[in-house]
């Protein structure tokens, strides 16, 4: 561990060059504070520099999925599809770093190896295994909630001769798989966004399936010219709307139970929200994602499409989900069901026991082997805590993060962590986050990070830390709403519960936005209540 030896010396130290990373830095350069962001990748853009595959696509509408700080950025980018892909994203976040000069201040290809407290000068020893280690007053963590692949320790897959991917991990250079035998693991976004891209180019695709997901069709359309320019108009009053949503979307859901209509009105309503596209089959009735009776009635809904896109009735069987909608994120795809329809694509339920093991030529399950020459891993993230559980990162009395979060994530707000001054994390557990359109949420958070350290630096204290008490209590709070909500009895990567071993804990805040935005508001305006302000 390092003593407190002194080393290039910066205001606020970011790790991360994501969306929330780089916004960070903006905003604490345009308060006159010297920051600067780390990131072992070679680019910017985060989880969109990693999750290059053929088909990655946001599941948030594109004018949506977009900063809102600046009203020049906000009407000079013009986005080309209702959902942007992969690489357009990555354009748009490099528009934004070359537009506001950003790039002095990035050091990519580095990867931060520590960051630790030193309480005798209240500063942040971050070492890299770059050229050079930095002190920081503020450590502000960008890391984000789904960029830590989750890598199943398969048996055997050492032995196996053919090439495995990850989607989290996807080559930079062309993947061809024409003429392969290809498998894919994973049914959740990652997986029902790849896998029809495979099937069109591969000889043979295997999809080895755990759970089947609810998947909406996204109905993902080119923007015309007209329709963009009037949401550019109106962007202001749309996105104020949309704060006043739960997750902070543009789509506001009908006011009305789905069990307050007959079964033939609730299917059309369904359809509707259908047709609309994406996510709009959640917000089509007020309860789906509360109300376990109208959540089967949006179940069954979806079960319907399936049998229709899907003639052979054994394979709609297996693709038909049996657990609650919404209760895992609701996947949007392109052409998904209708994939199982080509002869060159096998469905396989993985049975209890799941991949047994890897041999050199494939793998084995269910007592058979398949043969494969490349597998894709469409596996998921060890989401929320698995890039900051990987850093080792020490704050008071020398305690580390991972200890500290021994039993799952506690946090005041998502923010910060008792034990850990000084010590930021824009999205973090705890905070509404992955249940909300990250964007404005990031936005949310960067901007209140910003104004406390401006705060700090006007008022000259020394440091803020998330008192014990107000934590716990958040913490206590953020159970009890979850512990009332459908989402909670899932085994979904939102209670960690697709990484062995990891404590189970609903991580996301799932009070609403607007709670959430009111409460975080509240304790500035009470002079940062529950935090501990020193020296
Ligand atoms: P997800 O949604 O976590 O999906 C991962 C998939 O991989 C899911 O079908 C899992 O099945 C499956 N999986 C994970 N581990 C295994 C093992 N050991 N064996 C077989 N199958 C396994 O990750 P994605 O990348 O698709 O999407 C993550 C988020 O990114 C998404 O929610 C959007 O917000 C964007 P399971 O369901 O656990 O049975």
């Amino acid at each position: 561990m390092s003593t407190c030896k002194k080393t290039s010396s910066l205001d606020a130290l970011i790790v991360g060059a994501g969306f929330g990373g780089i916004y960070m830095l903006y905003k604490l350069r345009s308060i006159g504070l010297s920051a600067k962001i780390i990131d072992v990748a070679s680019g910017v853009g985060g989880t969109w520099f990693w999750n290059r595959y053929p088909g990655a696509r946001c599941d948030v509408e594109s004018m949506f999925y977009s900063y809102s700080f600046d009203k020049g950025l906000e009407q000079e980018w013009e986005w080309t599809e209702r959902y942007p892909a992969q690489p357009e994203i990555l354009k748009y976040i490099n528009h934004v770093a070359d537009r506001f000069d950003l790039w002095p201040d990035i050091l990519l290809k580095t990867r931060v190896i520590s960051a630790v407290y030193c309480e005798t000068d209240a500063t942040w020893l971050i070492a890299t295994d770059g050229d050079g280690d930095f002190s920081a007053r503020f450590c502000i963590m960008a890391t984000g909630c789904l960029s830590a692949a989750n890598t199943p320790d398969f048996a055997g897959l050492k032995n196996f001769d053919g090439r495995v991917f990850h989607t989290g991990k996807w080559p930079h250079s062309e993947v061809d798989f024409s003429g392969h035998h290809v498998g894919v693991i994973g049914t959740g976004s990652s997986g029902v966004q790849i896998i029809p891209e495979i099937a069109k180019q591969a000889a043979h695709l295997t999809v080895f399936q755990r759970t089947p997901s609810y998947v909406a069709e996204a109905f993902n359309r080119p923007l015309d010219e007209a329709g963009q320019m009037e949401t550019k108009a109106n962007y202001a009053e749309i996105r104020a709307a949309a704060k006043k949503t739960f997750g902070g979307f543009t789509v506001v859901a009908n006011e009305q139970s789905a069990m307050s209509v007959s079964e033939e009105e609730c299917r059309n309503i369904l359809e509707e929200g259908w047709k609309a596209g994406g996510n709009s089959l959640m917000t089509s009735f007020i309860d789906i994602a509360d109300n376990e009776n109208s959540n089967v009635r949006a179940q069954e809904f979806v079960r319907n499409k399936i049998r229709q896109a899907v003639p052979n009735a054994e394979t709609a069987e297996k693709l038909s989900p049996k657990h609650l909608i919404g209760c895992k994120r609701l996947c949007l795809g392109t052409n998904y069901y209708e994939t199982y329809n080509r002869e060159n694509v096998t469905l396989v339920s993985l049975g209890d026991k799941g991949v047994e093991k890897f041999t050199a030529t494939g793998l084995v399950t269910e007592g058979y082997e398949i043969e494969i020459d490349d597998l894709v891993m469409a596996t998921g993230f060890d989401a929320m805590t698995g890039a900051l559980s990987r850093i080792p990162i020490y704050g008071r009395d020398n305690i580390s993060l991972n200890k500290a979060w021994e039993a799952g994530p506690r946090t005041y707000l998502g923010l910060m962590t008792h034990g850990f001054p000084n010590f930021f994390t824009i999205t973090g557990p705890g905070s509404p986050s992955v249940l909300s359109n990250m964007l404005p949420t990031i936005e949310q958070h960067v901007e209140w990070i910003a104004e406390c350290i401006d705060y700090l630096g006007k008022q000259k204290i020394m440091e803020i830390e998330a008192g014990l008490q107000a934590q716990d209590d958040w913490v206590a709070h953020g159970n009890e709403v979850a512990s009332k909500t459908l989402r909670y009895s899932c085994s979904s990567w939102y209670l960690g519960a697709n990484v062995p071993g990891k404590p189970r804990i609903f991580m996301p805040y799932i009070g609403g936005m607007p709670a959430y935005r009111e409460k975080c508001a509240a304790v500035v305006a009470a002079g940062y209540e529950g935090f501990y302000l020193n020296g």
